[in-house]
């Protein structure tokens, strides 16, 4: 035992940029027929570490090329994903409901749901994947299927549905600074917030148990923590884990999004935080 939290992961960032060149790059290596996805895992850079972002989380980088399918399956671990670059036509299709994705969106697909991919337009779509993978699994209880008749699964609906959040409707109009939750309770393991703020702005984080994931939708945002001093754009994403109180500051207008393992501590009673 220990007086207090003591996070093996480290503060990290990721840029779509580097990202979306690997991606692409892959297109020639692996067809899609061959992948159950095509994605760049976010590994936080710690020894020993294969897979995990933070403690509890992945992120990926997936994409779905021109004419591509990623097939149906389903897991126990929940999904959500922040579009980057879609047009109606790339679109993901969750217990039978199509859901076109565009850029700003959160598509969510909880526990045990049927999700596939699909691409019919002439450009790659792109879009941040999180996952409660390295929970899951220490947890065991880990189930996987794939769609008995393989393929995409048919097509029942088209929406509306409470599994498409677009940020700028959860925000409203507006740039001043506002904090909204999203997704509450729909999923157990995970809360989402959209973080909003005016040119200038800064909000504070203090330590907490909870380890947590941030992306950029829109403008710019600088993360400092302790030995850490980042400025991320659109679609990149950073890794702050638990105990490490820092600051988001917001060079433009800025929406954040927040992708944390919360609810895990709050549910067992174990939600603590520090300044
Ligand atoms: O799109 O279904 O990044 O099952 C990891 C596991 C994406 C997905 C990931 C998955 C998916
Ligand atoms: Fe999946």
């Amino acid at each position: 035992m220990w007086p207090s939290p003591q996070p093996k992961f480290k503060p990290a960032v990721w840029r779509f940029a580097d990202a979306r060149k690997a991606l692409d790059a892959s297109h020639n290596m692996v067809p899609a027929d061959q992948t159950e996805r095509r994605n760049l895992i976010l590994v936080n850079p710690i020894e020993g570490n294969t897979y995990a972002t933070t403690k509890h989380l992945v992120a990926a980088y997936q994409c779905v090329m021109p004419g591509d399918t990623a097939r149906t399956h389903r897991h126990t671990a929940a999904a959500l994903r922040l579009v980057l670059q879609g047009k109606e036509g790339v679109y993901t299709v969750v217990n039978g409901t199509r859901i076109d994705m565009l850029p700003g969106e959160v598509l969510l697909t909880p526990s045990w749901c049927w999700h596939g991919h699909a691409n019919e337009t002439g450009e790659t779509g792109y879009w941040i994947d999180f996952l409660d993978i390295p929970f899951i699994q220490n947890t065991e209880a880990m189930f996987f299927e794939p769609y008995p008749q393989g393929g995409l699964e048919a097509i029942t609906s088209t929406g509306p549905t409470p599994m498409r959040i677009p940020a700028r409707d959860a925000l409203g109009a507006g740039t001043d600074a506002r904090t909204v939750e999203i997704a509450k309770d729909v999923m157990p393991t995970i809360a989402l917030n959209l973080i909003r703020q005016p040119e200038g702005g800064s909000v504070q984080m203090p330590k907490t148990t909870a380890n947590v994931i941030y992306a950029v939708v829109s403008g710019k945002a600088r993360f400092l923590a302790e030995g850490f001093d980042e400025t991320a754009g659109v679609g990149d994403v950073v890794a702050m884990p638990c105990w490490h109180a820092h600051t988001i500051e917001a060079p433009e207008n800025t929406v954040v999004f927040k992708v944390s393992d919360d609810p895990i501590f709050e549910k067992l009673g174990l939600a603590k935080s520090a300044n």
